[in-house]
């Protein structure tokens, strides 16, 4: 029988630094209600898509740095969007920010969590890939601190069995990684989820300005074709504290075409039918692993050529 889903893309448009919780929980639970409508299984949120991103500003009091991260989920100002997707039989997955004890320490992750449809936390995925910069910056326009703000994830790369498919995640900058795919890939992946909070400048590296767009789409559309699997990308966009931050939210098919994709800078919703059986056509053809895959002929050393089993 062929697996049919159908996947919606929330863009959210600029998150107010003094907009709180419950208002912006307000705009995902909007976007989940249209995602019902157009009879969404499941709805990606942005990266960080309960708070403004506060890696753009240098923050020394960690009471205020503190203030931005979720110490429980779901906790009182997200169930109001949980209760909302079980009543309606929807998934989604929601990146936020992460405040964790673990081995009677405190750590902070930039996290993403997916939910099925009976609201069940079934996946959890911490941001690897943190770029910008630990030290401030003033002469910038705006920072880049995610290094400084979050531990870096140690949950690695995984996918789960849910909602009829083979489910990743991934956050941000690990899409412009070939890795992140790749072991996604490894373990037979068939939709790869992230959200992003893209800024149109980049200060640090402002050569590839007007080709961030560009970048946006071709990691994306690489990764999809290179490991046959859906990818669904979805923006925080628009101009967020002054920081003009990048739309183009996308859901690309394995071949690597784009068959959605949003047209403006605010919360908008963008879905499409997955035909999933559509990845075993080139996981048993151009991408399989197994007959064509020569990692011992890469040059690679033995640690890196371990064979990775799914989940
Ligand atoms: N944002 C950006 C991203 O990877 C960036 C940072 C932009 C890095 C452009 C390099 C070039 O999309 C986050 N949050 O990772």
């Amino acid at each position: 029988m062929t697996r049919l889903i159908t996947v919606g893309g929330a863009q959210l448009g600029p998150i107010a630094r003094a907009e709180s919780r419950q208002a912006v929980v307000r705009r995902l639970i909007d976007l989940l209600i249209q995602a019902h409508e157009r009879r969404c299984d499941l709805v990606v949120f942005p990266e960080i898509a309960l708070t403004t991103f506060f890696p753009r500003w240098w923050m020394e009091d960690q009471d205020e740095i503190d203030s931005f991260f979720e110490r429980e989920m779901p906790g009182s100002a997200t169930r109001p969007l949980f209760e909302e997707a079980i009543r309606r039989g929807i998934g989604f997955c929601l990146g936020f920010a992460e405040l964790a004890r673990e081995d009677e320490a405190t750590r902070r992750y930039n996290s993403a969590i997916l939910v099925d449809k009976a609201g069940k936390v079934v996946g959890k995925y911490r941001k690897v890939h943190l770029p910008g910069h630990a030290d401030h910056r003033p002469e910038m326009p705006f920072q880049h601190l995610e290094k400084r703000y979050f531990d870096v994830g140690n949950l690695g790369f995984n996918t789960w069995r849910t909602m009829g498919g083979v489910m990743g995640m991934c956050i941000c900058n690990d899409r412009r990684w070939p890795e992140t795919y790749r072991v996604m890939g490894l373990k037979g992946v068939e939709v790869v989820m992230l959200g992003y909070n893209t800024p149109t400048h980049v200060p640090w590296m402002p050569i590839y300005d007007h080709l961030n767009d560009f970048h946006n789409h071709l990691c994306m559309q690489a990764g999809a074709y290179q490991n046959a699997t859906y990818v669904v990308g979805v923006a925080k966009a628009g101009n967020e504290e002054g920081c003009m931050l990048l739309g183009g939210s996308t859901i690309v098919a394995p071949s690597g075409e784009i068959i959605a994709m949003t047209t403006t800078l605010g919360d908008e919703l963008i879905t499409a039918r997955l035909d999933l059986d559509l990845c075993a056509f080139s996981k048993n053809a151009i991408f399989n692993f197994a007959q064509h895959r020569r990692i011992e002929h890469y040059g690679l050393i033995a640690t890196q050529t371990a064979a990775i089993a799914p989940d």
